[in-house]
Order: C-alpha cells, then sequence, then structure tokens
C-alpha cells in the first residue's frame, strides 16, 4: 500500500513516476501513520524508535546498514575527506525503512524533498527519530506491503521510482583509471601492461588531465595526435575509453567556444541581480548550466556528440554536487577575516585557527548555494518559487533544490544519448545523485581512501544503494585517497569481483595501483580473472534486478527475516538469489567469521581451484558461526541450499567471453 501525504505545492522532483491504481492521497493532513508530522515551522516527522529497531536506508551514506544512532543531511557533499562522523556524502536518498521484528511489522517512508534534509536516527534521543525539513513543501511517502516482507516493501518503492539503469555489457568487465591519466601513451601503456601481465581489461578511463586546461568537451592537442585513432585503436583490442565531464564551463567568453554559446543561449544559473553566477572549480571561474530547466540539459546533452562521433561510449560526470572550490564573494570575505584576525598581533597565534576554518569554509559554502538560481517553470517550482521573472518562468534559489542537479546533469547525458545514439548502448555513472537518477546512470562512491575501514564501508553501502535503485554502483577499487598496500589490493578487489562496476581509480600523487605495480601479480589477475568467470551470472542476475525491482546485494535479514543473528550481521551480502558474500576487511588475515543463517554450500577458489580455471573446492556447513580460511589469493562464498550458479572459462576481455562453455557450480 502506498499513501502519499502532500504538503503545501512541492517542487517536481520526478524521481518518482508511477504509483499504484490503489494509491491514496492527502493534502496537508498531518494525521500520518506510524509517525507524528508537525508543518509550524518547516516540517518535522517524528517516530518512537523501540529498543530493537532497525532503520535501514539513506543510499550512500556513512554508518552503518543500520542507520540509527547517528545524524545524517541529506546534502549532495564533495566529501574528499570520508571520516565516520561525516554527515554527507554525493547523493541525497532520502528513503529510510524501519523494521520492527518485535512487532513483525516494517514499513517505508519517502521524503521527496529537493534540499536540504536532516535525519536524527535516534542520536538526540535514543528511542526518537525525527525528520526535519526547512519549508515544509513535500511529498511524504508511507509504502506499506501485503506481504511484510522486508524486500517487499522495497520492490514496492523501487516500482514507484521506475525502472534502474543498465549499462552495455561490456560495462561489467574490469575497468581500469586513475587520476593522471590524460594521454595516449597513458592509455597504451595501461593497455600494455594489462596484456603483458595477462590482466583481463574492459576499460581505461580519462580523467581531467585529457582536456585542455580543464575545459570540457576539448581535448589536448598536445596530449593526443589524433584523439579517434586513439580510440579506435583502443576498441580495436576491445577496449573502451571512458572521459570524465564535469559540472561547471570554463567562464570564458573569448576563449571558449561553450561558455560563449551557453552565455549567449541563456544557459547558465544567475545571480538574484540578473547577473551570471560563477565560482571557482579546476578550469577557475566557472558558469553553471540550469540543468533543471530541460532546454538547458538539451544543450548541455548535445556536447557528448563530439565523443560519440569519436567512438566513444562511455562517461562518468564529476563535481555535479555541484562543487565549488571558490567565488569571489567568499575570497573577498576570507581576506577581510585573515585581516581582523592578525590586525591584533599580540593575538596572532591564537588566531590562527580561526583563519584555518575560514580558508576551508570557503569550498562548498552555504552563502555561494544561496546566492545562485534556477529558473523552472512555475507549476514545477511550486512554493519553492521565490519570484516569477517576466519571462513567466519562476526562479528556485539553488539551495532549496540543491540535491537535484547532480541526477540532471545525468539525466542531460543520458537524454542526449537515447534521442541521439539509440542504437549504442551508453556506460555513464555520475557522482552525485538524488533518487531518480538510478533511471538514467549508475554512480560511484566518491573520494573514498585506501584504509580497511573504507573497504568495509563499501559493503554497507550496496545494499543501502540497491534500496534507492541504484544497482550499476561500486567504490573506488583500492582506494581513491591515501597510499594502498598489497593485501588491501587484493581484498578491494576481491570485494569488486561482485559489484556491478568494477574499478580501480585512485588520486594524484598516491601510491600507483595498477595491479601489475604489486608484486606477485598472478594473484591479482586470477582475481580478475574469476569476476570474467561469473560475469554471465552477475549480468543476468543484474538484468532480473533491475526487471523485478529487486536489490543485487541485501542485507541478510532480507532473506533471514526471522533469525534474529542474521538481523544484526553487516558485513556479508546476500548476493542474487543464490549467493551469500563474505569479504575479506581486516589487514594481514587468513580468513574471517561468518554467520551462516541456514545450511549452505561453502565455495572456496583459489589459483586453478576454480579462480582463474578449474573447479573451487566445496563444503557443506551447517547453520551458526564458522570461522572460514580465506587467503589473499582465494576468494570464498557460500550457495544457498539446492541452487547452482553457472561459471564460465575466463576470458581477456568481456567480448570474448563464451557463454556456451558453462559449468554448474
Ligand atoms: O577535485 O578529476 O571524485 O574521482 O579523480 C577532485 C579528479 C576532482 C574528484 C573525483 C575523482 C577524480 C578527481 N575529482
Amino acid at each position: 500500500m502506498v499513501y502519499r501525504y502532500r504538503f503545501s505545492r512541492p517542487f517536481r522532483t520526478d524521481s518518482v513516476v508511477c504509483l499504484p491504481d490503489d494509491a491514496k492521497f492527502f493534502f496537508d493532513d498531518v494525521d500520518v501513520p506510524f509517525g507524528k508530522v508537525s508543518v509550524d515551522s518547516g516540517f518535522e516527522f517524528k517516530l518512537e524508535l523501540l529498543d530493537d529497531d532497525i532503520v535501514f536506508g539513506l543510499g550512500e551514506a556513512m554508518g552503518g546498514i543500520n542507520k540509527r544512532g547517528r545524524i545524517y543531511r541529506s546534502w549532495c557533499q564533495d566529501e574528499p575527506n570520508q571520516v565516520e562522523d561525516k554527515a554527507s556524502l554525493y547523493g541525497a536518498h532520502n528513503f529510510i525503512l524501519v523494521h520492527s521484528p518485535s512487532k513483525n511489522e516494517n514499513f517505508a517512508l519517502y521524503f521527496d524533498y529537493p534540499g536540504l534534509v536532516t535525519f536524527d536516527m535516534g542520536f538526540t534521543e535514543h528511542s526518537l527519530m525525527s525528520v526535519r525539513i526547512e519549508r515544509a513543501a513535500l511529498d511524504l511517502y508511507v509504502i506499506k506491503s501485503e506481504s511484510g516482507a522486508l524486500s517487499d516493501t522495497v520492490s514496492i518503492f523501487r516500482r514507484m521510482i521506475g525502472e534502474s539503469y543498465t549499462p552495455p555489457f561490456w560495462a561489467f568487465g574490469y575497468m581500469q583509471s586513475r587520476w593522471g591519466y590524460g594521454s595516449e601513451s597513458d592509455l597504451t601503456d595501461v593497455l600494455e601492461n594489462h596484456r603483458k601481465h595477462s590482466i583481463p581489461l574492459d576499460a581505461v578511463f580519462l580523467d581531467i588531465d585529457y582536456m585542455k586546461d580543464f575545459r570540457n568537451f576539448t581535448v589536448d592537442g598536445g596530449k593526443f595526435s589524433d584523439f579517434e585513432r586513439t580510440i579506435r585503436k583502443l576498441s580495436e583490442g576491445d577496449v573502451h575509453v571512458v572521459p570524465i565531464i564535469d559540472a561547471g564551463v570554463k567562464a570564458d567568453v573569448n576563449e571558449d567556444s561553450v561558455c560563449a554559446d551557453g552565455v549567449k543561449n541563456g544557459m547558465f544559473c544567475r545571480k538574484k541581480d540578473g547577473s551570471l553566477f560563477s565560482a571557482g572549480v579546476w578550469p577557475g571561474p566557472c558558469h553553471f548550466t540550469d540543468f533543471l530547466n530541460p532546454e538547458a540539459r538539451r544543450w548541455f546533452g548535445s556536447f557528448y556528440r563530439m565523443f560519440t562521433d569519436a567512438g566513444i561510449d562511455g562517461f562518468w560526470n564529476d563535481m555535479n554536487e555541484p562543487a565549488l572550490f571558490y567565488s569571489e564573494e567568499g575570497i573577498k570575505k576570507l581576506a577581510s577575516n585573515v585581516k581582523d584576525a592578525f590586525s591584533d598581533e599580540k593575538n596572532a597565534g591564537r588566531n590562527l585557527w580561526r583563519v584555518k576554518d575560514a580558508v576551508l569554509a570557503v569550498q562548498n559554502s552555504e552563502d555561494d548555494y544561496r546566492s545562485f538560481y534556477h529558473s523552472v517553470d512555475s507549476e514545477t517550482a511550486g512554493s519553492l518559487a521565490e519570484s516569477i521573472a517576466s519571462d513567466g518562468k519562476a526562479l528556485v534559489r539553488h539551495d532549496l533544490v540543491h540535491n537535484l542537479y547532480g541526477f540532471n546533469m545525468t539525466r542531460a547525458a543520458s537524454e542526449f544519448f537515447s534521442e541521439n545514439v539509440p542504437d549504442r548502448k551508453i556506460l555513464l555513472f555520475s557522482r552525485a545523485s538524488y533518487i531518480g537518477a538510478h533511471r538514467y546512470g549508475g554512480i560511484w562512491t566518491g573520494d573514498n581512501c585506501s584504509w580497511w575501514s573504507h573497504l568495509e564501508l563499501c559493503i554497507r553501502q550496496l545494499p543501502s544503494l540497491n534500496m534507492c535503485g541504484f544497482l550499476y554502483s561500486g567504490c573506488d577499487l583500492g582506494g581513491f585517497g591515501s597510499n594502498v598496500e598489497r593485501d588491501l589490493m587484493l581484498r578491494f578487489l576481491s570485494l569488486g569481483v561482485f559489484t556491478p562496476l568494477m574499478r580501480n581509480h585512485s588520486a594524484l600523487g598516491t601510491r600507483e595501483q595498477e595491479l601489475y605495480r604489486f608484486g606477485g601479480t598472478e594473484d591479482f589477475a586470477a582475481i580478475v580473472k574469476f569476476r570474467y568467470r561469473m560475469i554471465p551470472y552477475i549480468h543476468s542476475q543484474f538484468e532480473k534486478c533491475v526487471s523485478e525491482s529487486k536489490m543485487l546485494f541485501r542485507p541478510l535479514s532480507f532473506d533471514y527475516q526471522e533469525d534474529t543473528a542474521a538481523l544484526e550481521v553487516e558485513d556479508q551480502l546476500m548476493f542474487g538469489e543464490d549467493l551469500m558474500i563474505c569479504p575479506v576487511y581486516r589487514p594481514n588475515a587468513t580468513g574471517r567469521t561468518v554467520y551462516v543463517p541456514e545450511e549452505m554450500t561453502l565455495v572456496r577458489c583459489g589459483i586453478g581451484s576454480g579462480l582463474d580455471a578449474g573447479s573451487p573446492e566445496k563444503k557443506t556447513v551447517g547453520r551458526g558461526f564458522h570461522h572460514i580460511k580465506c587467503r589473499t589469493d582465494q576468494i570464498v562464498f557460500f550457495i544457498k541450499k539446492g541452487r547452482k550458479i553457472p561459471v564460465c572459462e575466463s576470458a581477456m576481455n568481456s567480448a570474448k567471453i563464451d557463454t556456451k562453455k558453462i559449468e554448474l557450480w
């Protein structure tokens, strides 16, 4: 059952596309089931939690699979420092699923509001969840399934928000990326080294360095003598090249044709006084396409043509929270703060802290997000409209709709592809997102670090992302920031075997982490080869989850809802219809403890025995906690009782996979 509670006139986010025929609608009615709503100053939803209640959801977030005990802020945030207590990451996914084991009851809530939403999940008061929104203009959906199965509750929501994006088949292959790759020789080096070490490969990425002065939709001629030829050369070896596109357009009407065209046609966001908004990102001062305006989406999308014409069929969209390094106003304010701090020489030392905070506050500042506007039709704007302009368009201040920006950048690209390149499937994934963006592309989880805790974080993020429709996703394998070591790289890769997006990516200046940089490369190669043996299975399970609105990764409790031990497991996941995975995420470990919720088959693959070739070692294990051995050159997972999975022979890329040679494990 779906109940929609509409408060005032919400902004049309386009995240919900289809409601069941028997959905019930309520208008400005605070009598919401389960919780208490008040709409006095802003909007607040309160819910009493029992001690054993579990709150799932929130998609891309820090914290556990069970979200209790913390405060989360839904606010698309450029966050390269993902330490434990961060309240916001790149995605804003306001879906939660409350499960009361003792009442044997669950229901889900979706707060469809495009600005900041604060979720206090029993932080301030242990037994109270409260959700706060500054403007009481939203749709709150309450969802209950007839069966009471957690998976069914999620499926109802997933059907409401529309079918998830499916990438091309090759995007299930192994992909190599690094911030710094930007030239023809970078690409061919990566390809040759993978060949040399017999590591399968389907794609190589281009980061911002391929651009000329970081300008979108340019290629630096100094780094590519003939861009199209390079792309062709790689594609002859079945390797796809995936360039990055950033959100900002360099503010330079004289030299930058994209900018000049956008200014001429009114495609960029403006400030209240009508002047163009600009803020610094990689190319220096940039303008920002008004992606909420369909015409501006079409305009921005059309520039992808230079790449699709060159034979490119994959893109990643970055910096689309949007990330703003600085604005002129922000710098002026900083300069005056610094001057103040040091004007009193005696206290200058003490004021250093103030200065440090002031410097950090320049980036992604609230003041900047409040200083520009989107122009949309007035029905879309609803009660978030600040004014109606002379052309009949409503102006909406950016911060109020902030979380829709990246979503609509992804949509811009996707709509261009479906209209103009309909015969090719294009890989597309984004950093920022809102629910709805899952129909247009995948997401990666942004700038994690080469930390064991971030490997574990990814395990917890995957099921939460799946609840919100994001099926094509994964983290930067090996970690983006910091320096990875061999053990951690192998364990990241072993988790990556199961994530639809399997990409090794790292930051400029960190230890190089292409798989051939480490000793004993054959261990890495064997894990990647194992992925290729699993691709037909992973791909078919993925497609099934898309068409049936199911989750590819589930917490154990979704399959074993009555099992109280399963309820607390946060480091193992159910995968597809048949598997349970149990990644090792601790340093120097030769195994780990696994909770087995019912009798299952343990499958252990190592070199020659199931990993790169051959058949694995198998053993039936009963319900309970088991210590399972799993060395870094092995992969262990479980098959549910009575099930079999198809495994093929390994291949050097996805195009060479032979789906006729299948073994059943
Ligand atoms: O400010 O393009 O998350 O994957 O390598 C950093 C450079 C900008 C952030 C992305 C990361 C990418 C990096 N970008």
